[in-house]
């Protein structure tokens, strides 16, 4: 390995031991991107690793909130801005028990990246809170945003860091994020928190911007094999926004979602999640309780598997892990690359550890895509949103998907390009690493110092 690229590596296990899933995601992008370093021997010069691991600023702070009963909580709360050089730090919210610091720097660091492979202006953070949604009232859901947005304003605005929505935050958590902030600044601030309802600011097709993103990426990896959507059988993990977008738009492109998982097993419909019934269905499901689907096979008379993942089964065409970091370990890409299914398309953000990952691209017979370029499309449309706010005007649903697409397109193009730049043939998650790593190297060198 390039001797640059091992002791950065080195120095940030040393700097960061206890945050393995930062590491995973330093580790996973910056091996990749190897030929790009041994190609730009001014990167090193200039200390460009060295900045790229370490985040611009790390806020952490203390969220006091009462619940139903009058009771007092205490929560911690974090904005990690991590790299601004392309434009206002981007990035979502994730509200859960399982966050912490770790959490937040991984996906701060990958958002970096992912930002920059739209080719928008924006720089990439991430936030959110051990805070857990699931089973809160509306009154208590409303209380936990505001307590944390009045800390969270003095570091956000338009111009400088616009949050939106990840896993626990939706519409309804910006609103109650967003109505805070204005109450707080005294102005509108439109710009300064995306992914807010269409009724207050928000953009056309924002909710469902990542899983049709990840649907038109599918269709030009598809395409390069002279392959079409029409008709293919998809396994997915998630049903939450991410998800529920793919069933929906591969429905509406003639493919079909067969099988998908939640946390407790995976349903098996082998008609598809096709029709508005069933897409309605998962909705109120969800809405009423996040954590089970089994209630989709109950309804729809089809099978549910407890306590199991769908990776493995043979019946379909494409997988599409769209839930969260992880989900596909070493075991289970052993029983993805026996299933003998041609495309491997992650969706959720870093959904596969690095050795599953390797053994995967390994594979001769499976194509290998990204999370970072496959799900970009949310944060796509979240800077358009920003873009709508900023000239106070709203872009039809034809003007928003037509941007949508063209922008997937774009990165697929991108990130093949990339990999054929730097003699790697058809590497797409090397590809994007490289696309998104040079554009945000190139525009730090400009900068000079920071
Ligand atoms: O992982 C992601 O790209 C997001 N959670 C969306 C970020 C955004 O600013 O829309």
């Amino acid at each position: 390995m390039n001797k640059y690229i091992e002791r950065v590596l080195e120095e940030t296990r040393a700097k960061n031991p206890d945050q393995v899933l930062f590491q995973q995601t330093v580790e996973e992008v910056l091996k990749s991107v190897e030929p790009l370093i041994d190609a730009h021997p001014e990167y090193e010069a200039a200390c460009i690793l060295e900045r790229m691991v370490e985040a611009e600023r790390a806020i952490e702070f203390r969220v006091v909130w009462m619940d139903d009963q009058l009771k007092y909580h205490v929560n911690r709360g974090y904005r990690v801005q991590f790299n601004a050089s392309l434009g206002p730090y981007k990035g979502g919210l994730r509200f859960s028990s399982k966050v912490n610091l770790d959490t937040i720097k991984f996906l701060g660091f990958e958002q970096v990246y992912k930002d920059a492979l739209t080719g928008l202006p924006i720089g990439g953070c991430k936030g959110g809170s051990d805070f857990d949604p699931i089973g809160k009232s509306d009154g208590e859901v409303m209380r936990f945003c505001q307590a944390f947005m009045t800390e969270l304003y003095r570091h956000i605005g338009p111009d400088v860091d616009s949050p939106a929505g990840d896993v626990g935050v939706g519409g309804r958590e910006i609103g109650y994020l967003y109505g805070q902030y204005r109450r707080i600044m005294g102005l509108s601030g439109l710009g300064a928190l995306t992914g807010k309802d269409v009724k207050t600011g928000g953009s056309i097709l924002r909710p469902e911007a990542t899983g049709f993103g990840a649907v038109y990426y599918l269709c030009e990896a598809l395409k390069h094999d002279g392959e079409e959507i029409k008709g293919k059988r998809l396994a997915i993990s998630g049903y939450g926004n991410v998800g529920w977008g793919i069933m929906k738009k591969a429905a509406e492109l003639g493919a079909k979602v067969t099988y998908f998982a939640g946390p407790d097993g995976y349903i098996h419909d082998p008609d598809g999640v096709c029709t508005d019934e069933k897409l309605n269905f998962i909705l109120e499901m969800r809405a009423k309780d996040p954590m089970h689907c089994k209630p989709y096979a109950e309804k729809f008379g089809c099978e549910f598997v407890e306590g199991q993942k769908a990776w493995g089964v043979k019946d379909v065409d494409i997988y599409m892990p769209a839930a969260t970091q992880n989900d596909v370990n070493m075991d289970w890409a052993k029983k993805i690359a026996e299933s003998g299914v041609k495309y491997y398309i992650e969706v959720a953000n870093m959904p596969t550890t690095n050795d599953a990952l390797a053994f995967l691209k390994s594979q001769k017979n499976l194509v290998v895509a990204p999370s970072k370029a496959v799900n970009a499309c949310g944060v796509a449309v979240s800077e358009l949103e920003m873009a709508q706010n900023a000239q106070r005007l709203y872009w039809t649903a034809e003007e928003v998907d037509a941007k949508m697409h063209g922008i997937m397109v774009n990165i697929y193009n991108s990130s093949v390009k990339a990999a054929e730049k730097y003699g790697l043939g058809y590497d797409l998650v090397a590809g994007a690493n490289i696309a998104g790593f040079e554009r945000v190297a190139d525009a730090m060198l400009c900068q000079g110092i920071f």
